[in-house]
């Protein structure tokens, strides 16, 4: 067997006094945080995109990165070169699980058909190497943006025939998520918005959107796809106006669809910033609704207005996500998934393994200052007794859905003017936080 990541050994944690760059300096994969392990808080996962794929091209140059991996690219033998330097590249970073598109995988063909049997035919090939590796899919996922036939959309397409190709890719993807046991299945709205409305009917659209997704939930519930779907927010990018804007969008759509059972968030943190909220805004509102499911970890840069796709390095970031996760009870069949890219004057092979460790390390820290964040107790404790005026009397009537607006009006006579709400604090929290990151 090839190996394609010559001089690159098994990452192995060697704690934060190392200066080895191939090694962890936080991520202790077996370490015990509140009661489980690094590694089932933190289930990791590689995009077969940015990773395999990738090579850097923008829209000022072409790529930097050779991802060739010794075959012709758009040929099967590239397909294959490309499962086996990725599980090369989970095996020596101990990632576990991947994330795909249907075509990360194989290079589309001029026929559905065609392209279907060489999506079977490689992931024949995928499951071997699972079999053998103990690897997992975290979730899969239909490319329906890239093609010109998707320029108007997939679901919000004004072409019926576009939305049935769409449709077919969608049936064949949940057919390889299942073929390969994975826990979920992503909508990311790739052109699900619009350019103008000029020429848009929006209720049009988001109702098709929704049509498609029931009855991909129906189809992948009648072959036995027991995970979650997700949807994926972004407010822009491709298109100006995406319809799964955010997470409060995205949800409010789920419920007014009836699908809200089924789907949950995909949060990506870049996605996030370009929405205009942060990256635990995001997370918050999700877990608030019982729809935190997965994670997409990057980051995007404060002074561009698009998606940079970076790899994690704000700790600040990171801690604040998994104080969220943690506080959520953990996410149940989502991942970690590093939808991330080498910067573009970072194109070796060691750049993609540096990225990863980075990646692995920001988020094994923001674990252990989350933990220690709930375990300080002082921040929970400081958002407790600021309700506290709820505990008791009228505001505990509040609470429980018994006032009424003449009972409130009468009390607020009563008193006379309130007394100010009680200091928010928030350069003492943020003080906690700099404490505990940095004691
Ligand atoms: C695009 C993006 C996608 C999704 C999967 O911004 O994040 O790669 O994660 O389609
Ligand atoms: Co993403």
């Amino acid at each position: 067997m090839t190996e394609y990541f010559k001089n690159i050994p098994k990452i192995k944690y060697e704690g934060p006094n190392s200066d080895n760059p191939l090694a962890f300096k936080y991520y202790d994969a077996d370490r015990v945080i509140m009661g489980k392990t690094m590694k089932e808080h933190l289930p990791f996962a590689m995009a077969w995109w940015h990773n395999l794929c990738a090579t850097g091209a923008d829209m000022f140059g072409v790529g930097t990165a050779d991802k060739s991996f010794g075959a012709e690219e758009g040929t099967m033998e590239h397909a294959k070169a490309k499962v086996d330097a990725g599980f090369e590249f989970m095996e020596k970073l101990g990632i576990e699980y991947f994330c795909f598109h249907d075509v990360d995988l194989v290079p589309e063909a001029d026929t559905l058909a065609e392209t279907n049997a060489r999506l079977d035919e490689i992931t024949d090939y995928i499951k071997e190497k699972m079999d053998a590796t103990g690897k997992k899919l975290l979730w899969g996922t239909a490319n329906a943006f890239t093609n010109p036939r998707y320029m108007n959309g997939a679901g919000s397409s004004n072409s019926a025939d576009v939305y049935c190709f769409a449709a077919a890719q969608i049936k064949k993807a949940l057919d390889l998520t299942v073929k390969l046991g994975g826990k979920g299945y992503v909508f990311w709205g790739g052109r699900e918005g619009y350019e103008t409305l000029l020429n848009t009917d929006m209720k049009f659209e988001l109702d098709n959107i929704a049509k498609l997704m029931k009855m991909a939930v129906e189809y992948g519930r009648s072959i036995g796809f027991e995970g979650d779907f997700y949807i994926e927010p972004k407010p822009k990018e491709p298109t100006k106006h995406q319809y799964d804007f955010d997470a409060a969008t995205s949800i409010a759509f789920l419920k007014e669809h009836g699908l809200d059972k089924d789907f949950k968030m995909n949060i990506e943190a870049n996605h996030a910033t370009l929405a205009g909220h942060t990256f635990q805004h995001e997370l918050r509102v999700s877990a608030m609704h019982g729809m935190l499911g997965s994670i997409d970890a990057n980051q995007g840069d404060y002074l561009l207005g698009w998606d940079t796709d970076q790899f994690p390095f704000d700790v600040y970031e990171a801690t604040l996500c998994m104080y969220e996760v943690l506080k959520a009870g953990g996410l149940k069949n989502g991942g970690f998934n590093f939808d991330a890219k080498n910067r573009r004057p970072s194109y070796t092979f060691e750049d993609m393994f540096y990225g990863f460790i980075l990646g692995m390390d920001t988020f094994a820290l923001g674990l252990i200052k989350a933990a220690e964040i709930i375990e300080d107790g002082r921040i929970d404790k400081f958002v407790e007794e600021r309700y506290s005026s709820f505990n008791s009397g009228i505001g505990l009537k509040i609470k429980n859905g018994e006032a009424t607006l003449e009972e409130l009006a009468e009390y607020a006579e009563k008193m006379g003017a309130p007394e100010l709400p009680g200091s928010g604090r928030q350069e003492y929290l943020e003080g906690i936080i700099n404490n505990i990151l940095f004691r």
